[in-house]
């Protein structure tokens, strides 16, 4: 925020309360707005407030590119007083005009009818697929790395290019919870001044299908059930598992479902893939095939199911929010972008992989991911709806230097994504919406349309023309023009039918299941049992199972065992594979910003310590949230969560500096936090604290008066539970246990 703005904000709240408050450096994220209310309702009236120093807008473009040097704040809402749409001021918004005290209504209110039949027209159709979502703006630096291979101007070295990055879940609807298992999707549009490069990717490298054509149908399997619409948001359900079971080609991506990749930590914490292959052009025009990775900074972390469940209904915006978070804190979340190079041969393969089957991968052992470039989220979006909702991705947005390849998956998305924008944004001219205006110049002869922003001078959107002077012209290679790489097309006859080598369709779903550790297959045991116990028919089951039995005896046997059922006899030889143990997410250590340490204090407790405590924390990047009998202050400290509001699954890590007796709300026989344990000394929400960390794997320490907390619990001594003579001390060992994610030891898995 400049000074100039921070004094504004102090000023509004200086003439509303009479008194500055010390508002302008919160150390805590997620404050709603950039001044804190007023306990009186204000009556000055006074410019809009800006919007919170983290937060970003679309750069201020006209709907043909030009920059147009306006701030970004000029976009929204202007001047002190309630006006109309058309900007006449008004003296009421909250009576309409009636004939008398007690009505009737009168037709004639324009400012009635403007008000509600705008508000009837506030909604748009949500997103056929990926409907859920939260985005940032960032930055994308590019190391030069692939100037090789690419022309592509923005991945020259040192160049800066803005980003809007949208990530989201594919199957729940725009309301539902963050944190179901899904494959989430990581579309990062880069506005390069080339034209824009949409890279549409998910956070699974394979898709469930390698045609295009079943894309309705896999969704439609995957989708609530059409009578009673539910379940929503999951793939628990009978006829999602009927589509993967006869479509055998799903069995791989499915695999990573039910994996723990289908349960991120955080937005921050996947890895994102472009998935298709894509052809590379250079400068001389010699091509290579390649495939897009994004490898974030925090390395690869998820949730525990339990995590997850609970989450569902203790805090679904558990991802936007984390995301937003951490860009307010700080924590700019990175990434890493990298490519796996493969010569662009007529056989189109690598290591005997078919390059056009997006159901394989090549694993990073055979090609190493080569980084190209650095991506850092760095601001939150001012208005949702304007920026995350009317974001709208394309395939087919390519700049020169990047082309696509037959990948018939990929060949059907370069249709699919105008066509549903067309719908879902009311028209043709979605690329003119202030959040996807280009920033290079446009100059298309595409006129007219629903809501169109452009002013077109001319008289000749035609080619070629005489009366506009012959603009505009075609472009060559000295003109950064687009490169349709002249591929050769095989002679071959028309036909409905894949190339053989895509039959194969479960050596790569027993190539990732060996690739897990002991402690990640026990996971997908139970994530197979557990959505396989959801579905109500035996038959999809047992023909499930067929899928698991042709994976790996281990993993059918065991899921079996949990359905009740007999495990049956391979089909097809099981894949002699290798293992990718690039694809396990345990055994590194990692960086730990942007995480959430939770602190129980009580009034008894070392305050100095705790305040020394916090401060490390926060100048580790980390945030941290004091959890208290109640809330407010204790001491000088300012309270975040009560042993009511808080909850184990907001925190990464747990600190106690208390062992609080139970506060005046606690419950114990009829607590909403069903599990609460009985105690006469400890508050029993401290101790679910406890026990729910402990379950779930994460570092707990104490020190002081929190340390008979541990022995209430029973886990004094385990492993990842601390204890230490300061909070500094014991936060030093939890801060690096975090770094390995979880206490994996605390559980030795069962399976091998
Ligand atoms: Fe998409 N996909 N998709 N998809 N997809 C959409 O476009 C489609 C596929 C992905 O945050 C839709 O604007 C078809 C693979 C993301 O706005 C729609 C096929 C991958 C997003 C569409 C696929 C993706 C979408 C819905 C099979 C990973 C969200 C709304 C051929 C590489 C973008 C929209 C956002 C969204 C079609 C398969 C990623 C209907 C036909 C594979 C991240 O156009």
């Amino acid at each position: 925020m400049s000074s100039n703005t921070a004094k504004a904000v102090k000023g509004v709240v200086e003439a509303a309360t009479g008194k500055v408050a010390d508002i302008l450096t919160p150390d805590v994220p997620g404050a709603p707005g950039s001044a804190p209310p007023t306990a009186v309702e204000p009556t000055t009236p006074h410019d809009p407030l800006p919007p919170k120093k983290e937060q970003g807008a679309p750069e201020t473009r006209t709907p043909t590119g030009a920059r147009t040097g306006a701030p970004s704040t000029a976009n929204g809402q202007q001047g002190a007083f309630l006006t109309t749409s058309q900007g006449a001021r008004l003296r009421d918004t909250d009576h309409s005009l009636k004939a008398g005290p007690r009505g009737p209504v009168l037709l004639q209110d324009h400012h009635l009818r403007e008000k509600i039949t705008h508000f009837d027209h506030e909604r748009i159709p949500e997103r056929v697929v990926h409907a859920r979502g939260a985005g940032a703006h960032g930055v994308f630096t590019a190391y030069g790395a692939a100037e090789a291979v690419t022309r592509a101007g923005f991945l020259k070295k040192g160049r800066e290019t803005d980003v809007f990055v949208r990530f989201s879940t594919v199957l729940g609807s725009r309301g539902s919870a963050d944190t179901v298992r899904d494959t989430r999707g990581f579309a990062t549009k880069f506005y390069t001044d080339e034209g824009t490069f949409d890279l549409v990717a998910n956070n699974i490298p394979v898709f469930f299908i390698q045609d295009a054509i079943k894309f309705p149908d896999v969704i439609h399997a995957g989708k609530p059930h059409p009578d009673r619409e539910i379940p929503q948001a999951q793939s628990a359900h009978d006829t999602f598992w009927d589509f993967v079971s006869l479509h055998t080609e799903a069995q791989h991506h499915t695999m990573w479902n039910m994996s723990d990749r289908g349960i991120p930590r955080s937005y921050r914490t996947m890895e994102g893939f472009g998935v298709h292959s894509f052809r590379l052009v250079n400068e001389a025009g010699e091509t290579v095939l390649a495939k897009f990775h994004w490898k974030p900074k925090l390395g690869v972390h998820s949730l525990t199911w339990e995590e997850a469940q609970l989450l569902g209904g203790i805090d679904p915006d558990f991802h936007r929010r984390d995301l937003y978070d951490a860009i307010e804190a700080g924590a700019y979340p990175e990434w890493e972008l990298g490519i796996q190079v493969f010569p662009d041969t007529p056989e189109e393969t690598f290591a005997g992989i078919d390059l056009l089957d997006p159901t394989k991968i090549v694993p990073e052992e055979l090609a190493p991911v080569q980084p190209i470039g650095k991506l850092t989220l760095n601001r939150t979006p001012t208005n949702f709806f304007a920026e995350t909702e009317q974001v709208a991705f394309h395939v087919g947005h390519l700049p020169p230097g990047i082309d696509v390849t037959n990948d018939p998956l990929l060949q059907g998305r370069l249709f699919s994504y105008v066509d549903t924008q067309l719908t879902r944004l009311g028209g043709p001219n979605f690329s003119q919406i202030p959040i996807n205006r280009p920033h290079a110049a446009v100059n298309d002869m595409l006129r007219d349309g629903f809501h169109q922003h452009a002013v077109h001078a001319g008289v000749a959107p035609y080619r070629p023309n005489s009366l506009d002077g012959g603009n505009p012209f075609p472009a060559g290679d000295a003109e950064h023009a687009f490169v349709d790489v002249p591929v050769t097309v095989a002679e071959a006859p028309k036909v409905r039918a894949n190339p053989a080598s895509f039959d194969d369709h479960h050596s790569q779903a027993r190539l990732f299941w060996l690739s897990m550790s002991p402690v990640e297959k026990e996971h997908i045991i139970r994530a197979y049992t557990f959505e396989l116990g959801k579905c109500y028919h035996q038959a999809i089951k047992e023909r499930q199972l067929q899928s698991l039995a042709n994976i790996d005896p281990v993993l059918c046997a065991q899921v079996a065992t949990g359905l009740g059922l007999p495990a049956p006899e391979p089909t097809v030889p099981l894949a002699d594979v290798a293992p990718s143990p690039a694809l396990s997410q345990v055994g590194r250590l990692w960086p730990t910003d942007g995480r959430t340490i939770g602190i129980v204090v009580g009034a008894d407790s070392d305050l100095d310590g705790v305040g020394q405590v916090r401060r490390e924390v926060l100048a580790a990047g980390m945030v941290p949230l004091l959890i208290a009998p109640h809330g407010g202050k204790v001491g000088d400290l300012p309270v975040q969560r009560t042993f009511a509001t808080g909850r184990s699954v907001e925190f990464d890590a747990l600190l106690l500096a208390a062992a609080p007796a139970p506060a005046p709300d606690a419950l114990p026989a009829r607590d909403a936090k069903a599990g609460a344990a009985d105690s006469a000394s400890v508050d029993p929400r401290v101790l679910l604290l406890v026990q729910e960390c402990w379950r779930h794997a994460k570092a707990v320490g104490a020190w002081g008066d929190g340390v008979p907390v541990l022995d209430q619990v029973g886990v004094t001594g385990t492993p990842g539970v601390v204890t230490g003579g300061s909070g500094t001390e014991v936060f030093t060992t939890v801060r690096q246990l975090l770094a390995a994610h979880r206490v994996w030891e605390r559980f030795p898995a069962a399976v091998a």
